[in-house]
C-alpha cells in the first residue's frame, strides 16, 4: 500500500441548510480518532485545523444573500488551502460541515487538473443538483453538483476561478434515492452517471464500484465526496437529512476498498455528520472507518 502524506482540513459549515449541528462535524470526526487511525496505517497525517465559517447568528451570515456570500467566502478559503495541498502532492481530507463545502474542495482538486480534467465520485442519498430556480427549499447544500458543472448562482460557480470545474460526464453518483421533481428532470439530461439504490440492489456494490471507476478510467485524479446520509440511517443516524434504504455498513466499506485499491483517489470530503442527532458519535466513528478503508485498511 502506498504511504501518503495526508492533510485534514475542517470546514465547520452549517449555512448550506437550516438544521444546526453539522458545524460540529469536524470535531466529531477528530474525536472519533481520524488522525490516529490513518497514522496506524503508516501515513503521515497533518491536521490543518478549521477554516473560519461565521455562525448563522452573526450579522455577516444573516439572510439568504449574506448566507450565500458567507458560503462562497468559506468555499474560497477551502479552495486556497486545498490548492496548496494539491501542489504539494498531498492527499486532502475535508471535514464538513454540510455538503456545500464541496464547491471549494472540488474546485481545488480540479485546479490540479486544469490541463487534465478530474473525476468525481459523489456518494449521497441526494443528487445535490439543484439550482436556486429548481430548489424547493433554497438550501445551498442541495446545489454543489450544479455549481461545479457551472450552473446556478454565479457566486458559487465562480469559487476559485470562473466557470465549470468538472465535466458532467466525469461525475459518477452512487447511492441516490431522493430527488426533487425538477432536479430529477435536470439530472436525467445532465450527462452525469447516476447509480441509484435500485442499481445497487440489482447489480451489487462490487459491480457498481467497478463500473464507476471504468467510466472515469481515462482520468488521472479522482475526488471522492462522501455524504454520510448515503448510508442507511440505522448505520449513520447522525445526519441532517436521513433517507431510509441506504448503503449498508458492508456496501460502504466495499465501495471504499475498491476505490482505494484503484490508487487514483487524491482527495476526500466527509460531510453532513450531525453530532446533535447522532447516537454516541456512531456516525463519525463510521466515517473514520470508511476513510481508513479508502486509505488502505484491509482485512487481510
Ligand atoms: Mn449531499
Amino acid at each position: 500500500m502506498q504511504k501518503r502524506t495526508i492533510r485534514i482540513i475542517g470546514a465547520p459549515m452549517d449555512l448550506g441548510q437550516n438544521r444546526r449541528g453539522v458545524d460540529m462535524g469536524p470535531s466529531a470526526a477528530r474525536y472519533a480518532g481520524l488522525q490516529a487511525r490513518l497514522e496506524r496505517l503508516g501515513h503521515t497525517v497533518y491536521d490543518a485545523g478549521n477554516i473560519h465559517v461565521p455562525n448563522p447568528e452573526e450579522n455577516e451570515a444573516e439572510g439568504t444573500g449574506k448566507r450565500l456570500t458567507a458560503v462562497a467566502t468559506a468555499c474560497q478559503t477551502l479552495y486556497e488551502l486545498g490548492t496548496q495541498c494539491v501542489e504539494q502532492g498531498d492527499f486532502a481530507i475535508y471535514l464538513g460541515g454540510d455538503h456545500s463545502i464541496s464547491i471549494g474542495s472540488i474546485a481545488a482538486a480540479a485546479q490540479s487538473g486544469a490541463a487534465e480534467p478530474i473525476g468525481v465520485i459523489w456518494i449521497d442519498a441526494h443528487a445535490d443538483f439543484n439550482t436556486p430556480q429548481s430548489s424547493p427549499s433554497g438550501n445551498i447544500h442541495g446545489m454543489p453538483v450544479a455549481a461545479l458543472i457551472g450552473e446556478g448562482t454565479e457566486q458559487l460557480v465562480n469559487v476559485g476561478y470562473p466557470g465549470r470545474k468538472v465535466q458532467p460526464a466525469h461525475i459518477v453518483q452512487i447511492g441516490i434515492r431522493d430527488l426533487d421533481d425538477t432536479e430529477r428532470e435536470r439530472l436525467a439530461h445532465s450527462g452525469i452517471s447516476v447509480f441509484t439504490m435500485r442499481h445497487l440492489d440489482e447489480l451489487g456494490m462490487a459491480a457498481i464500484a467497478r463500473q464507476a471507476l471504468d467510466r472515469l478510467r481515462h482520468l488521472k485524479h479522482i475526488h471522492v465526496s462522501l455524504d454520510m446520509d448515503s448510508l442507511d440511517p440505522d448505520e449513520a443516524p447522525g445526519v441532517g437529512t436521513p433517507v431510509p434504504g441506504g448503503l449498508s455498513y458492508r456496501e460502504a466499506h466495499l465501495l471504499m476498498e475498491i476505490l482505494g485499491d484503484n490508487g487514483r483517489v487524491q482527495s476526500l470530503d466527509i460531510v453532513e455528520i450531525n453530532p446533535i442527532l447522532d447516537d454516541r458519535n456512531k456516525t463519525a466513528e463510521l466515517a473514520v472507518e470508511l476513510a481508513a478503508s479508502l486509505l488502505g485498511q484491509r482485512i487481510l
